[in-house]
């Protein structure tokens, strides 16, 4: 079947006059779309949901609102605009014009660099695919779709370049991406948190939050790479990145505002029988995602990390913004080690470090998220603090990994760990009450009794508009 290029796949990297991308996009498309009717939003492919797709990259044509069926969604190919006489801007090349071709030399890496990114995208599909089920709500289930929909294009903006640029093996890497599965005992996704799962709504908003973010700040740090088609790629992805971490602080901060107002109006900090999620459990939920986002980073002390950075591959966070010689040969960094039973300091080469220097700036903007959510337990006029627990808390990668640590810091036996470890993470209890709130709310303008309403609607819409319409009987 022949595809109109720019009507199916809006894109500005000139499609219409490329035939070999043509065809390998061509012959990846209905896999794509097989994939996603397997393992996309589970029931809902039929019904109309009102989306946003980007058309273009300037102001006007990223945001097109309308009724689209998902199916039908136009998942395009964009990059940012390219900036003229751009130079690396760090590691060993850095002052040298960026790529517009792959160095021949960093190939394999980058070729995994832009694999193991890719991977994560369908994985969150493929983990929210029965969210639908049980919405909170009709603005809720829009943005998840929303959002799915987005990660979805996430894979094709990584597909595009794993096509236009690694050839056959680039083409092979592109039909892996659609064969792995999270969660799978024989071909799972890459990274740990893309193969946990997300069972309710409260796991789902807790992903948005603390796993969308690692995905703020990998992208970002992509987005400077020397490797110029990568880059322009990642900083249109950021544009999107931000409504999923709306979609995931926003989500947080309604269900705790819904507890508050339970735990004021009865008197009690128990609001389970009056429907809601105690702020305990809320605590819970949030140590385990936020230590499973973390292990995303990678070791504190990792060769790749400096290989990436040395090749010009993987910048740091707002390079530019950075003042040192952005090629960090000689500088050093304290980190904290766990050693001998205690947790230290140590200096350690700052290069081989990038993994811990970029997880900082994502546990500062956690911080930052944190207090927002504390503010409105206070204006609520409860006395309680959500925490974020300690780095080393419940970390499977890295030197943290294999030594029980507390949330609050403090490193315990393993016994006590056993023992301990449900007043930290959610029990089987917890899900399960979790999961006992997870009933499907999908007349327009009511919200589950568990997480309170919006300020607003999207795009200038009330609350009440039917925001997927054609929803099936359950
Ligand atoms: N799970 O030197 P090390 C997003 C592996 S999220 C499993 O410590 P390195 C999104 C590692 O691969 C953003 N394995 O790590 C969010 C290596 O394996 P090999 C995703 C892990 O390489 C929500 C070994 O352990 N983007 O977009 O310095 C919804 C030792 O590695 C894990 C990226 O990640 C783990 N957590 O750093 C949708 C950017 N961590 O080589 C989307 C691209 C490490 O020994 N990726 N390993 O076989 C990277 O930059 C790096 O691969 C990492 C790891 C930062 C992930
Ligand atoms: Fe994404
Ligand atoms: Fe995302």
């Amino acid at each position: 079947m022949a595809i109109n290029y720019s009507e199916r796949i809006p894109n500005n990297v000139g499609l219409e006059s490329d035939r070999r991308l043509q065809r390998a996009l061509e012959a990846w498309q209905p896999e794509f779309l097989k994939w996603w009717g397997e393992m996309g939003p589970e029931g809902f492919q039929a019904c109309e949901v009102y989306l946003r797709t980007a058309i273009s990259v300037d102001a006007k044509g990223w945001a097109n609102f309308g009724y689209v069926k998902m199916p039908d969604y136009r998942w395009g190919i964009f990059l940012a605009e390219s900036v003229p006489d751009s130079q690396i801007k760090f590691g060993a090349h850095k002052g040298e014009p960026v790529w517009r071709e792959v160095p021949g030399e960093h190939r394999g890496v980058l070729r995994r660099l832009i694999v193991t990114q890719g991977d994560t995208e369908p994985a969150s599909v493929e983990q929210q695919r029965h969210l639908g089920r049980t919405c909170p709500s009709l603005y809720d289930l829009r943005n998840l779709f929303q959002v799915n929909v987005e990660e979805g294009r996430h894979l094709w903006a990584m597909v595009y370049l794993l096509h236009a640029y690694f050839g056959r093996d680039g083409r092979e890497e592109a039909a892996e991406l659609l064969r792995r599965r999270s969660g799978s005992a024989d071909n799972p996704r890459i990274l740990g948190a893309f193969n946990e799962r997300t069972p309710d709504w409260l796991s789902y908003l807790m992903f948005a939050h603390f796993t969308d973010r690692d995905g703020k700040y990998q992208l970002a740090s992509l987005a400077e790479s020397g490797f110029d088609p990568l880059a322009q790629t990642c900083r249109f992805m950021l544009t999107e990145e931000a409504h999923h971490l709306f979609v995931g602080e926003s989500g947080i901060g309604r269900v705790i505002a819904r507890t508050c107002e339970l735990m004021k109006r009865h008197d009690t900090d128990r609001v389970g029988e009056y429907g809601g999620i105690d702020l305990a459990v809320i605590q819970r939920y949030l140590n385990f995602h936020y230590s499973v986002s973390l292990d995303l980073f990678g070791s504190e002390l990792s060769t790749n990390a400096a290989n990436y950075f040395s090749a010009g591959l993987k910048g740091r966070f707002r390079e530019a913004d950075l003042h040192d010689d952005h090629q960090l040969s000689q500088s050093r960094r304290a980190i904290l080690k766990p050693r001998g039973g205690a947790i230290t300091q140590s200096e350690e080469p700052a290069l081989a470090a990038l993994n811990e220097t970029l997880r900082d700036a994502y546990i500062a903007d956690c911080e930052r998220a944190m207090a927002r959510w504390n503010k409105v337990i206070q204006d609520a006029g409860v006395d309680f603090a959500l925490a974020l627990p300690h780095r080393g808390f419940n970390r499977a990668i890295g030197h943290y990994s294999g030594i029980c640590i507390t949330p609050a810091g403090e490193i315990v036996s393993r016994d006590e760990w056993q023992n301990r470890r449900f007043e930290w993470l959610p029990s089987q209890a917890d899900r399960q009450f979790v999961a006992s709130l997870m009933r499907p709310v999908t007349e327009p303008g009511k919200f589950a009794g568990w997480i309170a309403p919006p300020p607003r609607g999207i795009n200038h819409q009330p609350l009440e508009f039917e925001y997927v319409t054609g929803i099936p009987n359950v």
